[in-house]
């Protein structure tokens, strides 16, 4: 089963990547596999023990998550935290509102095995682009030559299966699609979550807030407070944080459904970064030897940004271990799977080698526009972006007491695989829970 090598790592040394495991594995067993360096200290120093990260882990990582916030929300008689009235009283949308309950435990999250809609779908997409000779053809345009369209004139919310299937392949092809004047948000929560299962098994978030009985949606709210911009500046110069979604997970997510409901007229746009197109633009060397490496996620720092702010924890933080090039299922092309917020080392290399490559990478998809776009944000705007294939960023350029509330639908996809003889096999380099 296990070849070239991937015949280096077993399932012991993988779950060993706790750092007393891993520590304690490597001093007393003397394998012919690959040596992993000081791979112990890919794990955060434990400080806070159960989270298994510091106050220095979690800024290095940054806090630009909506969590609750302990002394500017409100705990309810009921245990169960909300925002403050006075922030819910100005909202156009309270059935999006997010609500944390502390007492909600969930158990780890399972493989299972992920079949890609888009694969499904007919290339030719006529009901999404629109049937051959018909009068009211949706207006289709390319935000930039690779990456991103914009699409007006299809209301997703009508779209039968098939249609989904074809809406999957373009995000796919695309990476990010902005499909405007939708008219999704009007039908509620339980519709999206609902919605979003035919993209796959819907993600709940460790720690985030969502509408109650709703708690597959992801929801951002930016309190119009302006104690909120003064928190994101206080430490910062830059209200960026380039990210893919949960990639700590086992299997992160494939189209992730993102709506602004309400925000600042102008602004507070969010910025998407292509990662095939940087993969493809290193020298094929770099790209041969990039594709030899795995890469350990962590959700520890972003549950003790959470838990430091008085916020919840549904599930214990995990790390797991994914190739740093994964093969894309529907494009067959290979992206670069790093980002800031959640890689923490790669596995084969010394820290010293790991840390100075993950910032060449993350500085090439961070900061290069070229291969980037700027959405901006409508009422009734969906954004759908490819999770395996962009990144993104929040953008926070208000100032004024604003409020900015969305919910994100995000179906998990495959587990990420360097070659897709890998797909959906359970066995291949098996990461469980490294804790
Ligand atoms: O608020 C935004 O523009 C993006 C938020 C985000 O990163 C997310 O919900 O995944
Ligand atoms: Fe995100």
């Amino acid at each position: 089963m296990y070849r070239t090598k991937l015949e280096q790592f077993t399932r012991a040394e993988t779950l060993s990547c706790t750092a007393n495991r891993l520590s304690a594995h490597t001093h007393t067993h003397t394998h012919t596999h690959t040596h992993i360096p000081n791979a112990h200290s890919a794990m955060p120093h434990a400080s806070t023990k159960h989270l298994g990260a510091t106050t220095s882990d979690a800024k290095v990582y940054g806090n630009f998550d909506t969590h609750f916030f302990n002394g500017q929300d409100e705990v309810g008689k009921d245990g169960v935290l909300r925002l403050d009235p006075k922030y819910r009283a100005q909202s156009g949308f309270p059935e999006f509102l997010p609500e944390w309950d502390p007492r909600q435990k969930l158990p780890a999250l399972r493989f299972h095995e992920y079949h890609d809609p888009a694969l499904r779908a007919d290339p030719t997409l006529p009901h999404i682009l629109g049937a051959a000779g018909a009068a009211d053809t949706p207006r289709v345009r390319k935000i930039t030559p690779k990456l991103g369209t914009e699409v007006e004139g299809v209301q997703i919310s009508q779209l039968s299966d098939a249609g989904k299937d074809e809406l999957a392949l373009l995000v796919a092809q695309r990476g990010v699609v902005l499909f405007r004047k939708q008219d999704f948000a009007q039908y509620g929560p339980g519709f999206a979550v609902e919605y979003g299962r035919h993209f796959g098994r819907l993600h709940v978030h460790q720690t985030s807030g969502a509408p109650r009985g709703h708690d597959p949606l992801h929801i951002t709210f930016r309190r119009p407070d302006v104690k909120e911009f003064h928190r994101v500046f206080n430490d910062s110069v830059a209200a960026v944080g380039w990210h893919t979604d949960v990639s700590y997970e086992l299997q992160p997510p494939s189209y992730t459904f993102f709506s602004v409901l309400e925000g600042p007229a102008g602004g507070g746009d969010t910025l998407f970064s292509d990662s095939i197109t940087a993969f493809e633009r290193l020298s094929p060397t770099f790209q041969e030897f990039l594709s030899t490496l795995h890469v350990v996620h962590s959700s520890k720092e972003q549950a003790f940004n959470s838990a430091s702010q008085g916020g919840i924890q549904r599930r214990e933080p995990v790390t797991h271990v994914h190739p740093l090039v994964r093969v894309h299922p529907v494009l067959r092309r290979r992206s670069l799977f790093v980002n800031r917020s959640f890689s923490r080392r790669i596995v084969e290399l010394k820290k010293p080698e790991s840390d100075r490559i993950l910032e060449f990478l993350y500085d090439l998809i961070d900061h290069s526009h070229d291969l980037q776009l700027r959405a901006s944000w409508e009422p009734g705007t969906v954004a759908v972006w490819d999770n395996r294939r962009v990144h993104h960023t929040a953008i926070i350029d208000w100032e004024e007491p604003i409020l900015r509330h969305a919910f994100r639908i995000t179906p998990q996809a495959e587990r990420p695989v360097e070659d897709l003889k890998y797909l959906n096999d359970e066995t291949y380099y098996p990461s469980e829970d490294a804790n």
